[in-house]
């Protein structure tokens, strides 16, 4: 079970309001009481945060922000004494513009480090189009007037994308990676890394990928070739996990990253089950704002379970650094709901075939903080969307209404440690507003409650230890044409399980099917109360584990 911890939220030690390694450890005693064993924490390198570390200044320096090199010693140390692992993020896409190679890169034509970029002089024309996520024309092609030439960065301009095809690059990438790992670490995860690899003769872009370039960008001719060397080169050596970051990556694709027998990644996180409810290819569209369809929940989920039935493993996750938070976008987060539905997704990831990712903070039920006003964002994509927009001339008023339920502020917030001033995550000015429902909502306060959805979390993954069914069980959907009951049988041996949950604000029947016989006290329950008979008479949101005999 992977913890995610997003360390510019998570614990301020120093008053600056940017959360920071030694918060971190202070709070590594917590870490452990939620049951989980590995820690993945996003950047933490040097940055000047234009996008809060996916900007890589040096990769082998810690963010001036989070502290220094001792600190993660120490951080690293507290880790593995409590038994837990700890996973960096991988970035290496791209790198910031002011890294020492893209300084050099861009000085002059001649220079060494030119082709550990990707550019296109200006004498050739205009390069063909490629679509910026994060430009504020959209334009992934930056102009550098010192050698008349065009950078690509498919992120933002002050993220230039590294020359994977220069193998001097691809050296300096492994040796970073195995320097990490004789510090020890345990994993990497890795962005955008279906990415790396681009036809760098920059043909115009097909027709199928107009609207969905992420595809085209993840289809790059030599990132198996690229993945198999870094794994050669680096992860081979260790005993160590990767994941990828599985940007654009498609079903019929997914085993060419994690099938053992190609010796390649163990992982891999796909964006489907976050696309459920949207409008194809745009996260900022909902189809119906705060609505999505069961159905299609239901069939994404079953799909990504089958394809790795086989070999290869597979992922679960509801909101990471990039999303809303769980509770707001797939339960209720009023407050009659906000425990039952909270509880009810975390009884859904941990209890799901493959590794559950879980967000640090959906442990207590936090929402999203709905800003009103553009200038609340900090994150560089809402502004960048927002600035774009405007030079359209477009409906801003709908886009800050959609944000409000998709930015990915939303899920930065800082962490709700407590009732006291800034929620106890600083004793400075935070560095994003904290969401004020944290006087109610925070971890003190669940603490001793023992009916909190902070302790149900711990329940959870105390259950999953317990039963090895609920990790390599094989998965069966039930009931598949159920708009409002997701449930599923996991079965391991003489083992078997039955996971009901009621995606749904109301009271629901559900029948149980001919054939399944309950076998006792129910394992997990979000409520006190649970109703046996052939009919279960489900409360809102009422998440139910029950053994079968
Ligand atoms: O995200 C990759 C990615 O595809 C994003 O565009 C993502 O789809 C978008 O943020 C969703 O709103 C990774 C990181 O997770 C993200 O935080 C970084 O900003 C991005 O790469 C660039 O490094």
């Amino acid at each position: 079970m992977v913890y995610q911890v997003y360390p510019r939220s998570y614990q301020d030690s120093n008053g600056d309001g940017v959360g920071d390694l030694r918060g971190l450890i202070s709070r590594l005693d917590y870490i452990k009481s939620l049951g989980v064993n590995v820690i993945w924490l996003n950047p933490i390198f040097g940055s000047p945060n234009d996008d809060n570390g996916y900007d890589i200044s040096d990769y082998r320096a810690i963010m001036k922000d989070f502290g220094t090199m001792q600190d993660f010693d120490e951080l690293l140390k507290g880790m593995h004494q409590r038994g837990l692992k700890v996973v960096l993020d991988l970035v290496v896409n791209h790198s910031s513009d002011e890294h020492e190679w893209f300084k050099q890169s861009r000085s002059s034509r001649t220079n060494p480090y030119r082709d550990y970029y990707h550019w296109w002089p200006a004498e050739k024309g205009t390069p063909n189009k490629r679509q910026s996520f994060f430009d504020v024309k959209g334009d992934a092609w930056a102009y550098d007037p010192t050698t008349k030439a065009y950078y690509l960065h498919y992120f933002s301009r002050k993220q230039p994308d590294l020359n994977w095809e220069n193998p001097k690059l691809r050296e300096e990438i492994y040796s970073m990676m195995r320097f990490w790992f004789d510090k020890g670490i345990d994993g990497f995860r890795m962005d955008v890394i279906p990415f790396i690899s681009k036809d760098t003769t920059f043909p115009p872009l097909p027709a199928q990928y107009h609207g969905d370039f992420g595809r085209y960008y993840a289809n790059g001719p030599h990132l198996h070739e690229y993945l198999q060397e870094m794994n050669r080169e680096a992860l081979s050596k260790y005993d160590v996990m990767s994941v990828a970051e599985g940007a654009g990556v498609t079903q019929a694709d997914a085993l060419q990253f994690v099938d053992p027998a190609r010796k390649e990644l163990n992982m891999l996180y796909h964006f489907e089950g976050m696309g459920v409810g949207l409008v194809p290819g745009n996260k900022y569209r909902m189809r119906t704002p705060g609505r999505y369809s069961l159905l299609d929940f239901k069939r994404v989920y079953t799909k990504w379970d089958s394809i790795f039935a086989r070999t290869g493993w597979g992922t679960v996750y509801l909101g990471n650094h990039d999303q809303p938070r769980m509770t707001t976008r797939w339960g209720d987060d009023r407050p009659e709901f906000r425990a039952p539905s909270s509880k009810l997704l975390t009884t859904f990831l941990l209890t799901m075939r493959g590794t559950p990712y879980y967000y640090g903070g959906d442990e207590l039920g936090m929402t999203n903080i709905r800003f009103t006003n553009i200038k609340d964002y900090q994150d560089i994509e809402t502004r960048n969307m927002y600035a774009q927009l405007k030079g359209e001339g477009g409906d801003l008023t709908k886009f800050l209404a959609a944000q409000q339920l998709t930015a990915r502020d939303n899920g930065r917030t800082p962490f709700q440690w407590d009732a006291t001033a800034n929620a106890g995550f600083t004793t400075g000015k935070p560095w994003l507003t904290i969401n004020p429902n944290y006087a109610q909502i925070n971890a003190a306060a669940e603490e001793k409650d023992p009916n909190s959805i902070l302790n149900y979390f711990r329940k959870a993954t105390a259950l999953r230890r317990q039963h090895k069914v609920l990790v390599y069980g094989q998965y069966q959907l039930l009931d598949a044409a159920n708009p409002n009951i997701y449930a599923y049988t996991r079965t391991q041996g003489n083992d078997k399980v039955l996971v009901v949950l009621n995606f749904t604000s109301e009271k629901r029947d559900w029948a149980l099917p001919a054939g399944l016989t309950l076998g006792g006290a129910p394992w997990l329950n979000n409520y006190p109360t649970f109703a046996a008979g052939a009919t279960l008479a489900l409360l809102p949101w009422q998440a139910l584990v029950l053994p079968l005999r």
